[in-house]
């Protein structure tokens, strides 16, 4: 594969300009073939002014297509480790698709989806994980999803991986010692409550990692935050209000809302998935019960619940509600508070919000509530939040192997039994990063995500 050269659209189709990009051990002659910039000859990482031209056969005559900039990078220095030139013209699709056509001509072919990317990795310019950080940092949409993936793009994730598979290599080298002497007995290389300190140590820097999948993948898909309450309280105002747009029919009619509604809004960089219910009450009709079962479904699904009242709720209510939200982050909103009848209540000493979703009263201290109980780490400079279902899924793999080496070390279990399950934890883990040999299939399935030209 990498023996072809490749080329592609780098940019959005319809900007003032377009990027091609070219890479492979052709690409330098096949760029020269159509403008007067000798890439072989100029100097690496220079960006020169050329026009483009097509050589015209029949009459011997070049036809101007675009000015365009060409930048050189000369291999190893390059983003896929190839020679590769990138071609800056005009955004205009017949120049475009024209370009393409002569550097196809000219033994060019056109790149797959993230090819160039999937170069860089076989070609060792970053690892599997890191790959994948560059379809994230072009998907992301604000400054938590632009955080966690310039922190894999940096190594991050990589550097721990590597300090985890340094401890366990330790590990797994002082039982194989104990292996080696294991003739002579009174020889103990391997002080076993070193090596039991050393797993559980791993193994907890493991967990940790894996944990943070769950709000990896929240500040991914936008954290999903149900609002539920009784018939009537204002749930539906509530999301609009809280979206700035009028998305749910808002009556004073019990059980206008019978099917969950969703939609997205920013808080502080980071997307919140606002899900408005349909109000929880005894009822008869058949639709509508349908609709308080789904109410259930989206607490189920929510990180954040939002309890909105708009009198002082009855005990069943409160242990119903309590009992539904278990696990959850429980906010409980005391709504219509401009109405002169709404007391403050105190329940259960948890704190209660006053608001007026249809005044707009109190708004900000919930949307900093909201926040707040997003709980989402400020990442620093060197923290790792585990993004990506295929690298969680290794941690998980590597956790069970991790478990039965401590589980085999209580049970005194000999060395060479652990040092299986080691080695195990060690593949595991070299698969986030694609140290051990990727199968083609998944290198496959990582780069189809991505964009052509990327
Ligand atoms: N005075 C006052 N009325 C409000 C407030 N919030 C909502 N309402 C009114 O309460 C009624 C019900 O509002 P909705 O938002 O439809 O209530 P809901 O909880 O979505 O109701 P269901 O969909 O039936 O479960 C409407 O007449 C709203 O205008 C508020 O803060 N103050
Ligand atoms: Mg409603």
């Amino acid at each position: 594969m990498s023996s072809d050269t490749i080329c592609a659209l780098a940019t959005a189709p319809g900007g003032a300009l377009g990027i091609i990009r070219v890479s492979g051990s052709d690409a330098f002659v096949a760029v020269s073939s159509l403008c007067s910039v000798r890439c072989n000859a100029v100097a690496a990482n220079t960006t020169h002014y050329t026009r483009l031209v097509e050589y015209d056969a029949a009459s011997q005559l070049q036809n101007i297509i675009d000015e365009a900039m060409v930048t050189v990078f000369k291999a190893p220095h390059s983003y896929t480790g190839e020679d590769s030139v990138e071609i800056s013209c005009h955004g205009s699709r017949y120049i475009l698709n024209k370009v393409l056509e002569l550097l196809i001509q000219h033994g060019c072919r056109m790149a797959n989806p993230g090819e160039f990317t999937q170069r860089a990795f076989l070609n060792g310019k970053m690892d599997l994980s890191q790959a994948e950080a560059v379809a994230d940092l072009i998907a992301s949409t604000n400054k938590a999803t632009h955080d966690m993936a310039i922190s894999q793009l940096r190594g991050h994730f990589s550097s721990q991986l590597a300090h985890l598979r340094e401890q366990l290599l330790k590990l797994t080298s002082l039982l194989e010692l104990e292996l080696d002497f294991s003739d002579h007995e009174d020889l103990e290389f391997a002080d076993r409550t070193e090596l039991r300190n050393l797993v559980k140590t791993i193994n907890k820097h493991i967990t940790h990692l894996a944990h943070s999948f769950e709000t990896g993948k929240a500040i991914k898909q936008g954290i999903p935050v149900a609002i539920i309450g009784k018939t009537n309280v204002g749930k539906s105002t509530l999301l609009n209000r809280l979206l700035h747009e009028e998305r749910a029919i808002v009556s004073d009619i019990h059980g206008t809302t019978r099917d969950t509604i969703e939609d997205t809004m920013e808080l502080q960089g980071i997307t919140f998935r606002f899900i408005d219910t349909a109000g929880i009450r005894q009822t008869t009709d058949e639709v509508e019960q349908i609709g308080i079962e789904r109410t259930y479904q989206a607490i189920q699904k929510a990180r954040i619940v939002l309890w909105l009242i708009d009198k002082e709720p009855s005990t069943e209510e409160i242990s119903s509600i309590l009992q539904h939200t278990e696990g959850k982050k429980l906010i409980i909103i005391n709504n219509k508070i401009d109405k002169a009848d709404n007391n403050s209540y105190n329940l259960l000493n948890h704190p209660i919000i006053p608001i007026s979703a249809k005044f707009g009263t109190g708004i900000d201290a919930l949307e900093q509530a909201i926040y707040q109980a997003a709980d989402i780490p400020t990442l620093t400079d060197t923290d790792v939040i585990v993004t990506n279902a295929r690298h969680y899924d290794a941690l998980v793999r590597a956790k069970k192997s991790i478990q039965r080496v401590i589980d085999g070390m209580e049970l005194q279990l000999s060395g060479d039994l652990l040092s299986e399950d080691l080695r195990q934890a060690l593949d595991t883990l070299s698969e986030i990063t694609g140290g051990q040999i990727t199968p083609n299939e998944v290198l496959g399935n990582i780069f189809k995500n991505f964009c052509v030209g990327k």
